[in-house]
């Protein structure tokens, strides 16, 4: 039996229905009708409070929207992926990055085997390799103690690892640097190994494939500036380079010992694989148990996430109030505000998460979608962003749902900064939400500018306080956003965890490398690519 379109489902009508109602109110006037919006609609979940009273939503609006995951078997897809059923169809893959942080090690079978044994063997890898690197057991080819750690990966080999690293700043040990690279652009190399000393310096080659073009070119430069250093002596690969992959082949042919390889799985998708041995970077710079700790955070929220009521459930919540606004109010983008210098690569990451996962056009069965699926997302870290785009949330003519974040305790007290910091983001909620009238405008303003300064408000948030951002809170956090992508991915139907609208670019710059640097004239292309391709030849250094 085939399954009902989502437009069909009574909870749809509804929703369709309750739109023309809600699409009037002001959350002004909902706050001013009930004092409690508050305590009613906002939950705290461990470090973590969520409030998502500044939404445009009622007690109807929330029964509908559970209704709805309800009615697409939420429930079901959820159980089917923890226990490890192939929710990746197109790539007839299971999707288990929740059991790579399932720190209670109940089994979870893939092909009648658990991976949990797996797992737990690359986590013990792990914690000996950091502990070797940072008690000097380990040593590079010179004898010297590792200072710098370079990570070289791209996609979701590199922005999980990169944001969370970055995020966990307090917590490094001392001693380490890391960076990462990931660009093809020579400058990200370059820019990077003028920074290095070879002698004191491990490389970690990133890839699940080990054959993605670009990790694999500035691996390659890596290593020949590495024995550029060490007058060609290969025997200094094995003391510098280690590999983060499931292609073992790969590891070896490049030179890697394979005793210096981490492994993973092909049930590990890359935009969801920091919590894998491709977090070595994370481990190697804020210590294992650190690590854990982000792990555990992760798996609280993957229980909470398993077990909780949908009216009570966060990443649920969050995911069926993103569908409200994506396919009743037509919101086209989704803006994340971390208020925290260290979460500034926050929106970059649930960018790749996000649209990778949910920017698809066909469902699960092929179909072309009749509705709109993932928003865009985009964001940068306040208060920065008031100063750049915020004019356009407060009084341009789109509406765009915001997350704030914010951690209360700051890891660097200084002066008045935090609580400017922490004033500014709640503000910035109110001014959404409530605007300003007209009437009020005018009371000190001349008429002519009257229109000018008005704030429309009705602009909906939710705002998520962090008490401290620790590795275990961050975990908390991170976990959250990953659920919600899932949610909405099973509401709309589609497949969230393959990414084939990548491909196309990547074959077609396979063949324009090659004429780019051949004289035979140019292939089959439009007239626009061919003429690019040959002024480009014509004009390159
Ligand atoms: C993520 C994507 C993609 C991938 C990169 C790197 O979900 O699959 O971003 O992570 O293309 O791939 P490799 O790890 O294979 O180099």
């Amino acid at each position: 039996m085939s399954k009902p379109r989502l437009t069909t489902l009574p909870a749809w009508s509804a929703l369709q229905a309750h739109f023309q109602n809600v699409s009037k109110l002001h959350l002004r006037d909902l706050f001013d009708e009930d004092k409690r919006r508050f305590d009613r609609f906002s939950l705290q979940f461990n470090d973590l409070l969520v409030d998502y009273s500044k939404n445009r939503i009622t007690d109807k609006t929330l029964k509908y929207l559970t209704a709805l995951a309800t009615e697409c078997h939420l429930d079901e897809a959820i159980q089917k992926m923890f226990s490890g059923c192939q929710t990746n169809t197109t790539e007839h893959r299971a999707v288990l990055h929740v059991a790579l942080r399932n720190r209670t090690n109940t089994p979870v079978m893939v092909g009648g085997k658990n991976v949990m044994l797996g797992i737990n063997r690359v986590l013990e890898q792990m914690q000996h390799f950091t502990e070797a690197i940072h008690n000097g057991v380990r040593r590079g080819f010179t004898g010297d103690k590792f200072t710098d750690i370079v990570n070289i990966g791209i996609g979701g080999s590199d922005l999980g690892p990169h944001m969370v690293t970055t995020a966990l700043k307090p917590y490094w040990k001392e001693g380490i640097n890391a960076h990462f690279v990931s660009n093809v652009d020579g400058s990200d190399m370059v820019e990077t190994l003028n920074k290095l000393n070879p002698g004191t310096t491990l490389f970690i080659i990133a890839s699940k494939t080990f054959t993605t073009r670009e990790t694999m070119t500035n691996a390659h430069t890596a290593r020949r500036w590495f024995l550029d250093h060490f007058g060609n002596n290969t025997d200094v690969i094995k003391h510098h380079f280690v590999a983060v992959s499931t292609n073992t082949a790969a590891v070896r042919d490049f030179g890697i010992d394979t005793g210096n390889m981490f492994e993973f799985w092909d049930w590990v998708g890359g935009r969801y694989s920091l919590w894998s041995a491709i977090g070595l970077p994370i481990a190697l710079t804020i210590g294992m148990e650190n690590f854990k700790q982000l792990l555990k955070g992760a798996h609280e929220m993957d229980l909470h996430f398993r077990n909780t009521p949908f009216e009570k459930n966060l990443p649920v919540l969050m995911a069926m109030i993103g569908i409200w606004y994506r396919n009743f109010f037509a919101a086209t983008s989704h803006v994340i505000l971390p208020y925290d210098h260290t979460l500034r690569l926050l929106p970059a990451y649930l960018q790749q998460a996000d649209m990778e996962s949910n920017g698809k056009r066909v469902t699960i069965d092929g179909e072309s979608l009749d509705y709109d699926s993932g928003p865009i997302i985009w964001g940068q870290p306040g208060t920065n962003g008031q100063h750049a785009f915020y004019q356009l949330i407060h009084q341009g003519t789109q509406m765009i749902p915001a997350d704030f974040m914010i951690p209360l305790e700051s890891h660097n007290p200084i002066g008045e900064h935090h609580t400017i910091l922490l004033a500014n983001c709640l503000a910035q909620t109110e001014a959404l939400m409530k605007g300003k009238t007209a009437a009020e405008v005018a009371r000190d303003t001349p008429d002519s500018l009257v229109a000018h300064k008005v704030f429309p408000g009705n602009k909906p948030s939710n705002t998520i306080l962090i008490n401290k951002l620790t590795p275990r809170s961050l975990g908390s956090l991170v976990a959250l956003y990953e659920h919600k992508i899932f949610v909405q991915g099973v509401i709309w139907d589609i497949n969230s965890f393959d990414q084939w609208g990548v491909e196309l670019g990547k074959q077609l710059a396979g063949v324009i490398e090659k004429e780019l640097e051949s004289d035979t004239p140019v292939g089959e292309h439009d007239s626009s690519t061919a003429g690019l391709i040959d002024y480009c030849r014509k004009h390159m250094p």
